[in-house]
């Protein structure tokens, strides 16, 4: 089977900026499929979203779709053994984090104006060169517009950070000292969690949100878990001090020519 996944660049000592494309890979790192990864282009991209992948010459788009995919097609499915209240769970914890924590991920990432300078600069590596000038600027428009549209955007910063902090109380409620989310080995639910807990408390772009996470006992040891089972060769990415420097350019390995995103 010939798998590869398309996602944005490693930034910030993450696996990707993306929580979406982490999930993917770390479900086929988890399941140990072997695949390649790829600097994908949004304009090839199925419904122009990150992560998507090639399969035997098929494409498939949706990080929840893949998964789905994997898991329908390969034997000992990671969410096997979860009973149908473990599995409504799961999902409302998902959908949580993906449909509503996201926003004040995007919101600290390019609305707030400590992290603007590393977000930009991630932008602007990806972009193709005419765009790379006002590229950002424009992709943060169109990120505000999107943030007002949702509707959380509109609330006051705090408000939002509060909404974020809760979801992530819940997840820790959720995991009642277990190993995992649902005993002592991860299902696919662990991995969006680990996704998001993740881009939270990355280094950079930090906010109140990272602050309250850095608290979480439950949630750092299931993230230290699964980055030690799933990325040896990556660092503490929750570790590293802010850098007083917050315009300093990230370390962006590879760039490729990408329509104007958000991300
Ligand atoms: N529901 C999708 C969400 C994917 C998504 O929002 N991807 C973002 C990056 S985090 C993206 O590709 N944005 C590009 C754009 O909006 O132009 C999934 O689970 O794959």
């Amino acid at each position: 089977m010939d798998i590869t996944l398309y996602k944005f660049p490693r930034v910030w000592g993450l696996p990707c900026m993306s929580p979406f494309c982490m999930k993917v890979e770390a479900y086929l790192r988890l399941r140990q499929l072997p695949h390649r990864t790829e600097v994908g282009d949004l304009r090839r991209a199925p419904r122009g979203l990150l992560p998507w992948v090639r399969l035997d010459g098929r494409v498939l788009g949706d990080s929840t779709l893949i998964v789905d995919h994997f898991e329908a097609t390969h034997p000992q499915p990671l969410d096997a053994a979860l009973s149908p209240a473990q599995r409504a769970q799961g999902w409302a914890l998902s959908r949580t984090l993906e449909e509503s924590t996201v926003w004040a991920l995007r919101r600290q990432r390019f609305d707030a104006e400590a992290a603007w300078g590393d977000t930009a600069a991630v932008v602007r590596s990806i972009l193709p060169l005419p765009l790379k000038p006002v590229g950002p600027a424009i992709v943060r428009r169109q990120m505000r517009a999107a943030l007002r549209a949702q509707g959380l955007g509109r609330l006051p910063p705090e408000a939002h950070h509060d909404f974020a902090c809760r979801d992530f109380d819940a997840a820790e409620a959720l995991l009642a000292g277990k190993p995992f989310l649902f005993g002592e080995r991860p299902s696919t639910f662990d991995l969006t969690l680990f996704a998001f807990v993740a881009s939270f408390g990355c280094a950079t772009a930090r906010s109140p949100v990272t602050e309250h996470l850095l608290g979480l006992k439950g949630l750092l040891d299931h993230q230290r878990r699964l980055r030690e089972q799933l990325y040896p060769e990556l660092g503490d990415w929750m570790a590293r001090p802010v850098r007083p420097d917050a315009t300093a350019a990230p370390a962006v390995r590879d760039a490729v020519a990408l329509g104007v995103s958000t991300i």
